[in-house]
């Protein structure tokens, strides 16, 4: 697979993620069902259409796991070609906190780690690529292509 022309490329689909990061703790789920089942991930999901990719990320988490975030700001941009030609974009979020019962859904496990020890072994292989510049709020945009969970190629560049 030949890398796209990022500058000309458009995404099938439009994904959100949500990462809570709060006292050094960042709230991760196992996510159950779905693309990414049985990895590690943070809440989030499609947009749906009329929604903002903000009103998307914030309902997502309220789905997969009962609470609200708070303090919501724009921390990066994912965008990810795969191999059959399907091709998704994600806008990531951060959050200072979230009100609500954290539980448990159908969707998603929810869980509590310390930023010093995310457990990329069991997330999407991109995610310690750019994961760095969320914690360090430094604007981000990656680049990655994909042949399923494969990753191919990937680089992240300030947003
Ligand atoms: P649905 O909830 O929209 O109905 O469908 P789904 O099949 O469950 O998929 P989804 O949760 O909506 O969308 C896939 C989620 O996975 C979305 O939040 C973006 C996220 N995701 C990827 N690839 C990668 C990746 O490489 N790293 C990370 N951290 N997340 C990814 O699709």
């Amino acid at each position: 697979m030949t890398e796209p022309d990022w500058a000309a490329w458009k995404p099938t689909e439009r994904a959100t993620l949500c990462f809570v990061i709060q006292d050094g703790r960042m709230l991760l789920i196992r996510k159950k069902l779905g693309l990414g089942a049985g990895k590690v991930n943070g809440p989030g999901g499609r947009i749906e259409p009329g929604e903002s990719a903000l009103e998307a990320a914030l309902r997502e988490t309220q789905e997969e796991i009962g609470v609200t975030p708070t303090g919501v700001s724009q921390a990066g941009e994912l965008l990810f070609q795969f191999a059959d030609g399907y091709a998704l974009h994600c806008s990531v979020f951060t959050a200072e906190g979230a009100e609500g019962n954290l539980v448990e859904t159908d969707e998603a496990a929810p869980f509590w780690v310390q930023t010093s020890a995310i457990p990329y072994a069991d997330m999407w292989a991109d995610d310690e690529h750019w994961m760095p510049w969320m914690l360090a709020k430094r604007l981000f945009r990656g680049l990655f292509c994909f042949d399923g969970d494969r990753m191919l190629s990937g680089r992240v560049e300030p947003l």
